[in-house]
């Protein structure tokens, strides 16, 4: 028996479904941002403050515009030329957080630039890039200003942004860098309210001055707490989409 072709309702279909799942619940929040003009982020009840005696917070010239597509370099950036870095930790750039939230890790991220006469491992090196965490160094690389890098061949996960002329500072070649993609800065064990983040050149070859030097912009730091082991269920109970023959 044929059905009327008019309006008229001849099934219902009904889907049935229920989906059960559970998730691990973690977050990843942001601690404090500043990218060196006029965008400082810090989380609420944290106190915090950027220090080195040697700091120059000046324009970022033709580092403009380069980023990964998130973050760029732009307006002012935080250099630092200075050859005492390697020695007196009051000359580096340095960030002190205290009264952190409860957490069980931290992550570090930052662009930077390794600007000018960086000497890898040669006659002139070894020039070191170095990131310290509560005074232990979590990352600490051989950088040079040539094609080919040290780091970069050995286990580094940083990201080449530009790699060529000189962008500015002294006149030799400029190398930039994503570190956001460093897995050695990510999910650093950490617990304590207070903490300290370092950034600073190194190296028996380190000399700075205007033919050596670093530089970052945009950089960040978030916090993670441990999974909870919670569950997260959702039902879909149903799902009723009539339909007309
Ligand atoms: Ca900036
Ligand atoms: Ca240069
Ligand atoms: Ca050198």
């Amino acid at each position: 028996m044929q059905p009327k072709a008019s309006l008229c309702l001849v099934a219902i279909y009904c889907f049935f479904s229920n989906l059960v799942f559970s998730q691990s619940v973690t977050s990843d929040k942001l601690l404090y941002f500043n990218d060196f003009d006029e965008d400082t982020f810090v989380a609420k009840a944290v106190v915090a403050e950027l220090s080195g005696d040697k700091n120059d917070i000046e324009s970022v010239q033709q580092l403009n515009g380069y980023g990964n597509g998130q973050f760029s370099f732009s307006g002012n950036l935080v250099r630092n030329a200075s050859e005492s870095q390697k020695n007196d930790a009051e000359d580096r750039i340095t960030f002190t957080l205290t009264n952190l939230p409860t957490h069980t890790s931290i992550s570090v991220g930052f662009l930077a630039g390794i600007l000018d006469s960086w000497d890898d491992s040669g006659t002139y090196g070894p020039d070191e890039f170095a990131v310290e965490v509560d005074g232990v160094v979590v990352f600490k690389e051989v950088f040079s200003r040539n094609p080919v890098y040290s780091y970069q061949e050995g286990s580094g996960t940083a990201t080449t942004i530009y790699t060529g002329d000189s962008l500015g500072f002294g006149r030799y070649k400029d190398n930039l860098w994503d570190f956001f993609t460093e897995t050695q800065l990510q999910n650093i064990a950490h617990t304590a309210s207070t903490l300290t983040v370092s950034i600073y050149a190194t190296g028996d070859g380190w000399q700075g001055g205007s033919d050596e030097s670093m530089a970052i912009d945009n950089f960040k730091i978030t916090y993670q707490t441990a999974p909870t082991g919670n569950s997260a269920t959702i039902f879909r109970i149903a799902t009723l989409t009539p339909f007309f023959l």
